[in-house]
């Protein structure tokens, strides 16, 4: 039986850097993806060039996307599943204070780039009765003050993931949006600008989800029995807990 492969966008930390360790150690074939070339190097180098291949490219750029794949060697070639993980928020400020170029990278990003990818790999995933697992958030289901479009863009992953899973129907491709909380990864890093400081200060003593537990739970739902679809995954740290609503009133 040959290695099965999966795609994984955002390989270059996080959770999809923990992903492409998780399903190498698995037997499966990885394509890492991500604009940072010289950190997928360091996959291949350190887990094998027969097991991971690196495609470095700007998820924003449809015509780099489409070379890439169009590339790719024929051991890398039969995609079974696709990790829509490649995302970012950008700014924690109100909508009324937010900058719009962020707004229109993170929706360019976390909402035409995913569209993109699945609709070009769609027909080797039902070809081949694949799996597309969608990284979306809690934020996408729970607004938050500084949310604003970046939950916006979640909550079209999380809804874009249960149509696909309809028009499906019948093709035996499964599909599953995965909603993470609060977890450590250069997430709020990139949020803020680079503020360390911050996003020490986020994490501390909060005991958050972990780039592996995240990748545990992808390999989890891929690896199920062909005729389970987990539709949707919302995973918490048991320190987070949804907060209710506010009122303002006129002094
Ligand atoms: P990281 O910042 O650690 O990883 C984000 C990944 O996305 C990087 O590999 C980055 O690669 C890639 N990426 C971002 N923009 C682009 C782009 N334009 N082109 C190609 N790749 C891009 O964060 P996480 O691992 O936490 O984030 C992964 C996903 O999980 C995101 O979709 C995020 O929204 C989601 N998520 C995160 C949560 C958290 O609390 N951390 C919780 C819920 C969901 P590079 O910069 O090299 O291009
Ligand atoms: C990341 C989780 O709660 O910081 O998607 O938005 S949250």
């Amino acid at each position: 039986m040959h290695a099965k492969t999966v795609l994984i966008t955002g390989a270059t930390s996080g959770f999809g850097a923990a992903t492409v360790e998780r399903f190498v150690a698995g037997g499966w074939q990885v394509v890492a993806t991500g604009r940072r070339a010289e950190r997928l190097q360091k996959l291949v180098d350190r887990l094998g060039a027969e097991h991971v291949h690196a495609l470095a490219f700007d998820m924003r750029d449809e015509a780099a996307m489409r070379a890439a794949i169009a590339g790719l060697p024929a051991a890398f070639a039969s995609i079974d599943l696709l990790v829509n993980n490649a995302g970012l928020a950008l700014g924690t400020a109100p909508a009324q204070q937010a900058d719009l170029a962020q707004w229109k990278q993170m929706i360019d990003t976390n909402v035409t780039a995913l569209v993109t990818i699945t609709h070009l790999l769609l027909p080797t995933l039902i070809e081949r009765r694949g799996a597309i697992v969608n990284i979306s958030s809690i934020a996408g289901s729970y607004p938050y003050k500084g949310g604003n479009v970046y939950g916006g863009s979640k909550a079209f992953v999380s809804q874009f993931t249960q149509n696909l899973r309809t028009d499906l129907h019948g093709t035996g491709v499964r599909v599953t949006s995965i909603e993470p909380g609060m977890a450590e990864t250069e997430f709020t890093l990139v949020r803020t600008g680079g503020n360390q400081a911050a996003s020490d200060q986020l994490y501390a003593g909060a005991q958050p989800i972990t780039a592996e537990d995240i990748a545990e739970s992808i390999w989890w739902i891929a690896t199920l029995p062909p005729h389970l679809n987990v539709n949707r995954l919302e995973v918490m740290p048991v320190s987070q807990s949804a907060a209710g609503l506010q009122v303002h009133r006129e002094a």
